[in-house]
């Protein structure tokens, strides 16, 4: 047989009938219910177009390997798909349901896109609390292309990790899969699909994940706000239009940015002082403060699935949300009526600030850290352990590829999957 590097779905449907039912192993959590499976793995494709199948350690070829086979054939190899971790005896159990479909979305200012949705553009946010089970239950109704679930940033048990052709196959329209992990890591985090991610990221097959440390206060507001492009449309939010919360002067607030797209964004957060409280998840020891006097003059920078969370005092006057992708969306948070004075958030809504992301400078977390005077340092939580690395890349035909990889000094950046 040819080596499997299959692009041709007329080849790797001939190889996916030889091996029928190769793919049927699944942990009890992880249990495709219909559909067609001879072909499940079809569609479970690498960066560069290889089949892989649905098991980690397997002796046959890769594409080739069956998974029953295998272990059949190496009692020790467990298959990936039975990787499905402890779960905490009596944990609380937070359940969500997402369905993948074709939706026709119309945005606020009257764009209408052909999306791939979990229901709404973002999917639902999940939330759940620190030693919470967390158990979604996945299902594709009608994207031919396929779906899955992966935790961007979260650390899952190897079968919940929902790499398609890496730890399960992709699921076709009419198959269903349970997710199931305990949360052991609190800050803002997100989901996505991980078959064919590219596109199907893109179309809108993802949303938000916050874990809560219930021991630690939630602030008074709190909100999640991932920024997307989807063909013309730059969503902040759920919205390429001004969005309004009111908020009552003095509480505080926090703003979870995620960046969902797969380049860098900016924003600007406008009319307040402020602080990065949280990269990717991590709680910094220290937040890096932004004055007041220079919030319009400074843009955050995420990189491709980055977060930051931003905490600070609602002052007496509106605070504004940009994206550089987008003009018209903003998020504008306004001082709560309190009875005495008029509502400013119903009927007219605010006319929020205008931010100019060619005047601005990006904020330098790493030179915050400490060594720049004037302001506070931060010390990003490593686990031991962790490797810092550079990587250079190199991109062709729409693909990227890790193309060197050297060992840095300390002040490198390192990387989650
Ligand atoms: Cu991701």
């Amino acid at each position: 047989m040819r080596s499997p590097d299959v692009l041709d779905p007329l080849r790797a449907g001939r190889r996916a009938a030889a091996f029928t039912g190769s793919h049927r192993r699944g942990g009890a959590d992880a249990r495709h219910r219909a559909g067609r499976p001879a072909l499940d793995w079809l569609g479970s494709r690498s960066a560069e177009g290889r089949v892989i199948a649905p098991v980690g350690h397997h002796a046959g070829p890769i594409g080739g390997g069956a998974a029953s086979g295998s272990t059949a054939a190496d009692p020790g190899l467990r298959p990936v798909t039975e990787l499905t971790g402890e779960l905490p005896q009596g944990a609380p159990v937070r359940h969500f349901e997402l369905t993948a479909r074709q939706q026709t979305i119309t945005s606020a200012a009257g764009k209408t896109v052909e999306a791939w949705t979990f229901g709404s553009l973002p999917g639902p946010a999940l939330e759940a609390e620190l030693g919470d089970i967390i158990e979604v239950v996945l299902a594709n109704r009608d994207v031919a292309a396929g779906v899955t679930l992966h935790w961007h940033g979260y650390d899952v048990p190897n079968a919940m990790d929902g790499v398609a052709g890496g730890t399960q196959d992709t699921l076709r329209p009419g198959q269903a899969i349970t997710y199931r992990f305990e949360a052991r890591q609190t800050g803002t985090y997100w989901y996505h699909t991980h078959q064919m991610s590219a596109e199907g990221v893109r179309k809108g097959l993802y949303g938000t994940l916050v874990v809560r440390d219930p021991g630690v206060p939630r602030a008074a507001t709190d909100l999640v706000v991932a920024g997307h492009s989807l063909a013309s449309l730059t969503l902040l939010g759920s919205s390429d239009g001004v969005q309004v919360h009111e908020a009552r002067t003095g509480t505080d607030a926090r703003l979870r940015l995620v960046n969902t797209d797969s380049l860098p964004q900016r924003y600007q957060l406008l009319g307040t002082h402020y602080s990065v409280a949280a990269v990717d998840g991590a709680e910094l020891a220290a937040g890096v403060g932004v004055p007041a006097a220079e919030a319009s003059g400074t843009i955050l920078r995420l990189p491709a699935g980055g977060r930051m969370d931003l905490t600070f005092t609602v002052p007496d006057h509106p605070v504004t949300l940009r994206t550089e992708g987008s003009s018209s969306a903003a998020v504008v948070l306004v001082p709560a009526a309190d009875g005495a004075t008029p509502p400013a958030a119903h009927g007219a809504a605010p006319t929020p600030a205008t931010a100019d992301f060619r005047a601005g400078t990006e904020l330098d977390l790493l030179a915050a850290s400490g060594q720049a005077s004037g302001r506070q340092g931060c010390r990003l939580p490593e686990p031991a352990g962790t490797v810092r690395q550079s990587w250079s890349w190199t991109g062709s035909s729409g693909l990227w590829t890790a193309s060197h990889a050297t060992p840095t000094p300390s002040t490198g950046p390192h990387f989650r999957k």
